[in-house]
């Protein structure tokens, strides 16, 4: 029998409320860091591929920005991107973090898709099993199949650890379309080695700061070069108010230290090279809620 004959190729989009871990399991699957993960909310802000290949199937998965209601343009535009990525996409995975109750925002998302607007086979994913009791979990997969008992599947896993993820992978090949693989073997994002620079930084931004202030940054790569000694980079960090500038390059400018150390040596694990990561502020008030400035940060959903 010729493989090839047998062979499914599609793609997956990974949807959820923010935080439950959708970029985790993306990279889980990927076997690299191509999405990055914080553990604030809203981490993810693009559509990104990541794209496993085996010999039985390629799939290519959409990781989106997380579901979540807001005023601002920016996280409007968010919300936009990912139920685009939805419509687009041959089977949906609906993920929610099933070690923590199961609020009104994600049981009303989950029957959402109950009522048969998007046309395609659906998953539903449970995760971070690792801190949910095991008396936990039964219910909670019944009250998921409950408020969509359309679903093709519900399954638990932990991103984290990796637990059921070879289940989750099997379940959803069988679901794509027999067709040759899109990408060639060897592909594993979509992202070009700009973006994935200017997401590493924005990764350390998230990580070291509070409040509001990493939700009203961007990073911006303004130069980009290679040669045989490495990557040279410098990326500016835009910041929305004028008071957030020391704080994020805090005293003596430690913190932007901290920041372009860490996400350097993200960097130089990433592309297996030594990375000259330089980095300064930049002010651009409110520039999260210019239509404009989006547009050229690629935030326009
Ligand atoms: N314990 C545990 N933590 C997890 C697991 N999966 C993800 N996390 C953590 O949950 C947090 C959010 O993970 P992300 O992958 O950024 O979540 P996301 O759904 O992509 O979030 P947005 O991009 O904001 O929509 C991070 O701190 C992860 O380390 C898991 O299986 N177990
Ligand atoms: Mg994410």
């Amino acid at each position: 029998m010729n493989d090839s004959l047998n062979f499914r190729c599609g793609t997956v989009a990974l949807l959820g409320r923010p935080n439950v871990g959708k970029s985790t399991l993306m990279n889980r699957i990927i076997g690299s860091k191509v999405a990055i993960v914080t553990p604030k909310p809203q981490t993810t802000r693009h559509r990104i591929l990541g794209i496993h290949t085996d010999e039985q199937c390629q799939i290519v998965f959409v990781d989106t920005p997380g579901i979540h209601k807001s005023d601002k343009r920016l996280n409007r535009n968010m919300v936009r991107i990912a139920w685009a990525a939805a419509e687009e996409a041959d089977v949906l995975v609906v993920m929610q973090d099933a070690s923590k109750a199961l609020d009104r925002a994600t049981s009303s998302l989950i029957q959402g898709f109950a009522d048969g607007r998007l046309k395609q086979p659906r998953l539903h994913v449970l995760n971070k099993v690792d801190l949910v009791p095991k008396a936990g979990l039964l219910p909670r997969l019944a009250e998921t199949q409950r408020l969509d008992p359309g679903a093709a599947a519900y399954i638990p896993v932990s991103a984290g650890k990796g637990t059921q993820v070879d289940a989750l992978l099997k379940e959803l090949a069988a679901l794509l379309p027999v067709a040759p693989a899109i990408y060639a073997p060897d592909w594993y994002t979509d992202q070009s080695q700009r973006q994935l620079a200017a997401e590493y930084v924005r990764e350390q931004v998230f990580l070291a700061m509070q409040q509001e202030i990493p939700f009203q940054t961007a990073v911006e790569i303004e130069a980009f070069g290679e040669d045989e000694h490495g990557m040279s980079i410098e990326a500016a960090i835009l910041v929305g108010n004028e008071r957030h500038k020391p704080m994020l390059i805090g005293k003596q400018g430690e913190r932007m230290k901290m920041i372009g150390t860490r996400a350097r040596k993200g960097l130089e694990g990433l592309f297996g090279c030594r990375v000259d990561l330089r980095l300064w502020v930049k002010v651009q008030p409110d520039w999260f809620d210019h239509p404009g400035r989006l547009q050229d940060l690629g935030l326009d959903g």
